[in-house]
């Protein structure tokens, strides 16, 4: 490990929301949920407002509309996210050529390889310096993690939540580590959290204390051994730019088609294995589980399923692909099939006992996107979907806002923009009136661009 705490951690401060809050003036300092709004949603994240009433990513949006009624609910704009998201990995390229993206508003950055940063005092400072350029820039901010190690500047950041910054100074890490929680060390969830705490480890020095035999009897080799070494702070992954493999995939043409659905099934089941074994050779593990269906008649399909963190489990993967499978019409035969893995990660960040668990259940967590408004009558369906809330409109005479709601044929509008000092006006139109239509998100900050954007 290096002894100079070089290795930066970004972490944007409470992303979606963040974003909206920015856009939309009425909403700043207010509860703001962002996720899928139809009955199967599910949170994507909630502004820090929100967060107190206890709302929290991944939560049903059922759940939390009684645990904050009066939050604005808003449906993703992916788009705009993107496109803000670019503008920061921007600024963390100019820094240094070893960028690491780990989602979209979420980066390590190695200082050294940038030869921006060689000690405290100068890891620092730039981390400051880059705090400020991404609120000059997109108006958002950012908490930074500095350590180093990967491991110590994720700890770093979530420490500095929100709106800051730590610094671990190499030689204090384990002081440091020792009496934290296990749940603060990756691939730690409330399930393996459970699992360690029924035999008596709570803390990480518990961990120091068991033994790497103990927590491999417990855990199982990979996670066992991997988890001891993170509880005594050895972690020497560097930071990859590029990663070689953007996805692990597996297929097979056959030189029949294959008409029997059982054997279809036991085909994707055979391919999720050997898709696993690649993945575990590769020391990786990944988020997005793909199927791949050529049909006799050439019409290629491919269908994937999200999960809320990467996973190298057979069990898992299998599951996920068998799902996919289920929504896959085979009738007429198949002459190729393909299982992949994307989204990758070289440890498994999320619960690895809670996700086999909620694969098994069939929970795994579609993408937010998909489970966007599932309205009940068919003249609502199309209200909402032409007028999900919280995307932007433009009105022949009021100029520019965002859907507020809709329902019983009308449609709810602010009028208000990015940079303006307080709240727009508000405005109720039918949802057929001619004068309001779809329109792209504004930059949120004056001048700013947003290229590209489709939301
Ligand atoms: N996200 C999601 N579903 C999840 C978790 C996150 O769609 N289960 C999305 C929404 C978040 C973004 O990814 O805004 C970034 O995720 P983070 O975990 O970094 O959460 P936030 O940035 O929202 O909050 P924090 O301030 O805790 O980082
Ligand atoms: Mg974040």
């Amino acid at each position: 490990m290096r002894n100079a705490p070089t290795i930066l951690h970004l972490d944007m401060d409470a992303f979606f929301a963040s974003v909206e809050q920015a856009s939309k003036p009425s909403l700043r300092g207010k509860a703001v949920v962002v996720g899928g709004l139809g009955p199967r949603g599910v949170v994507a994240t909630a502004s820090y407002e929100a967060r107190v009433f206890g709302v929290h990513s991944a939560m049903p949006m059922g759940q939390a509309r009684r645990l904050a009624p009066n939050a604005a609910y808003l449906v993703p704009r992916f788009g705009l996210y993107r496109s803000i998201s670019e503008q920061v990995m921007g600024l963390l390229r100019g820094l240094s050529p070893l960028v690491e993206p780990l989602s979209l508003d979420e980066a390590f950055v190695d200082l050294e390889a940038g030869a921006v940063a060689w000690d405290a005092a100068s890891a620092q400072l730039v981390g400051e310096r880059l705090r400020a350029d991404i609120r000059a820039v997109t108006g958002l901010s950012g908490s930074v993690g500095l350590a180093a190690s990967k491991m110590l500047a994720k700890i770093a950041s979530e420490q500095a939540k929100p709106d800051g910054l730590v610094l671990i100074e190499p030689g204090t890490e384990r002081a440091m580590l020792g009496p934290m929680t296990v749940r603060t060390l990756p691939g730690v969830g409330p399930a393996t959290g459970d699992h360690l705490r029924r035999a008596g480890i709570t803390t990480v020095d518990e961990i120091a204390e068991a033994g790497e035999d103990e927590l491999v009897r417990l855990l199982g080799k990979a996670h066992g051994h991997a988890l001891y070494a993170m509880a005594l702070a050895h972690d020497e992954r560097p930071v990859v730019a590029e990663r070689e493999a953007k996805s692990v995939s597996v297929e097979d043409t056959y030189d029949v088609d294959i008409h029997d659905r059982l054997r279809v099934g036991m085909e994707v089941q055979r391919l999720a294995d050997r898709c696993v074994r690649r993945l575990r050779g590769a020391g990786l593990s990944g988020r997005t589980i793909v199927l791949k269906v050529r049909r006799y008649d050439f019409s290629t399909l491919t269908r994937s399923e999200t999960l809320r963190g990467p996973t190298d489990d057979p069990a898992v993967v299998r599951e996920a692909a068998a799902r996919l499978l289920d929504s896959v019409d085979t009738t007429g035969g198949v002459r190729l099939l393909g299982v992949g893995v994307t989204g990758l990660a070289d440890y498994t960040q999320e619960d690895l006992f809670a996700q086999a668990a909620a694969g098994a259940e069939g929970a795994a967590g579609s993408s937010a996107e998909e489970d966007v408004a599932e309205p009940v009558t068919e003249q609502e369906a199309v209200a909402e979907r032409r007028w999900p809330a919280g995307h932007d409109v433009r009105h022949a005479q009021y100029g520019h806002g965002w859907v507020q709601g809709s329902g019983l044929g009308r449609v709810t509008v602010r009028f208000e923009t990015p940079g303006a000092p307080g709240p727009g006006r508000v405005r109720t139109f039918r949802v057929d009136d001619p004068e309001l239509e779809p329109a792209e998100p504004l930059p949120l900050v004056p001048g700013g661009s947003v290229d590209g954007v489709r939301a």
